[in-house]
């Protein structure tokens, strides 16, 4: 963690903010609409606001009181994180090759009632689809720049180095405009992900610039109700701290509409930490276990536990039946992330 005045801001905007007590005002109450008028403002500075440490209207001291309520409607982003959560994009087959098309874009989207943010998107959406392949098998993914930076796609997995979408080595960085093309074979089956890699890195990836990437071992696993959950954040007045922090990209989605899922069928998660500018993020889940298979590459569970610490760039699978019905919370253990936007219910019926 960053030990610095903006961080010491935030944690007293919390601080404060937690006499509120329930969830959901907390975070109406930490983005100030000072603070709403800078994000603004940053935003229609694009690319040019990163690291000007300006937009911070919100300093710690100023007046702070409840400046957006109500839910963010999908339609307004053109994504929906309901949908995020069971949405596999398994391309086509051309001639045996697995292919796709990605096109970065810039996109404002809203990340918490009120809160907009100028992000880098894959596909227009963030985080970006969910690649869905099978072990051995070619793949091609052909990449298109379209918004006004170079970007690039550095995958996780085993390829060639002018594979690897990293500046100054094969295609390099990809110029506004321009294309290229990834190929490569799935391997090794696990929980993978991709994402930008341009410098300056932080802020491509936190930007949104970032998807998970799922190849299936041959023989398959177990049916279960699968989901995808990308643990993300947002500085939304670029001092380099998360401000807002979700899964699958909108704070307190799922508390507004939860997961829903059926008692005693096998559910399991696809959990990618993508979070920026925190060393670690975590999931929890209240009165439940779930196995735990670190980055999906052996098919038996290491852990038996109902908490999961990831750093960056870490993923895992989860597989957990609820025995009850009800609802559920889950949640980073790290306290500040749930409060500002990281928790959610799992809505269990029969
Ligand atoms: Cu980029």
């Amino acid at each position: 963690m960053k030990i610095g005045q903006d961080k010491l801001s935030r944690r007293r905007l919390l601080g404060g903010a937690a006499v509120a007590g329930a969830a959901l005002p907390v975070l109406h109450e930490v983005v100030p609409h000072q603070r709403l008028h800078g994000v603004d403002s940053a935003a229609a500075q694009g690319h040019g606001a990163h690291g000007a440490g300006g937009a911070n209207g919100a300093a710690a001291g100023q007046p702070v009181h409840p400046a957006v309520v109500g839910k963010v409607d999908p339609r307004v982003n053109g994504f929906d994180p309901q949908e995020i959560l069971r949405d596999f994009d398994e391309g086509r087959v051309v001639n045996g090759v697995r292919e796709w098309e990605l096109v970065a874009e810039e996109k404002e989207i809203e990340v918490a009632p009120g809160v907009k943010y100028l992000a880098w998107a894959y596909n227009g959406r963030v985080p970006g689809p969910t690649l869905r392949a099978r072990e051995g098998e070619r793949l091609r993914i052909r990449f298109t720049n379209g918004s006004p930076h170079p970007h690039t796609i550095h995958f996780h997995g085993i390829h060639t180095a002018p594979m690897d979408g990293i500046p100054g080595v094969g295609a390099g960085n990809i110029a506004p405009g321009k294309s290229t093309t990834y190929e490569f074979d799935a391997t090794p089956f696990g929980l993978h992900l991709y994402h930008c890699h341009t410098m300056p890195l932080a802020e491509h990836i936190a930007k949104g610039l970032y998807g998970a990437f799922l190849i299936d071992p041959k023989r398959g696993r177990p049916p279960a109700d699968e989901l995808v959950m990308v643990m993300n954040g947002f500085d939304t007045n670029f001092d380099r701290a998360n401000e807002v922090y979700a899964v699958n990209t909108v704070a307190f989605e799922y508390m507004h509409r939860p997961v829903k899922v059926k008692r005693g069928e096998l559910v399991r998660i696809y959990l990618v930490n993508l979070l920026e500018f925190d060393f670690v993020n975590s999931f929890h889940v209240h009165a439940n276990f779930f196995d735990y298979y670190p980055t999906g590459t052996r098919l038996e569970p290491r852990d038996f536990t109902d908490t999961v610490i990831q750093g960056q760039g870490e993923r895992g699978i989860l597989e957990l039946r609820f025995p009850y019905t009800g609802k559920y919370m889950f949640h980073a253990h790290v306290s500040e992330f749930a409060e500002l936007g990281w928790m959610g219910f799992f809505d269990v019926s029969e």
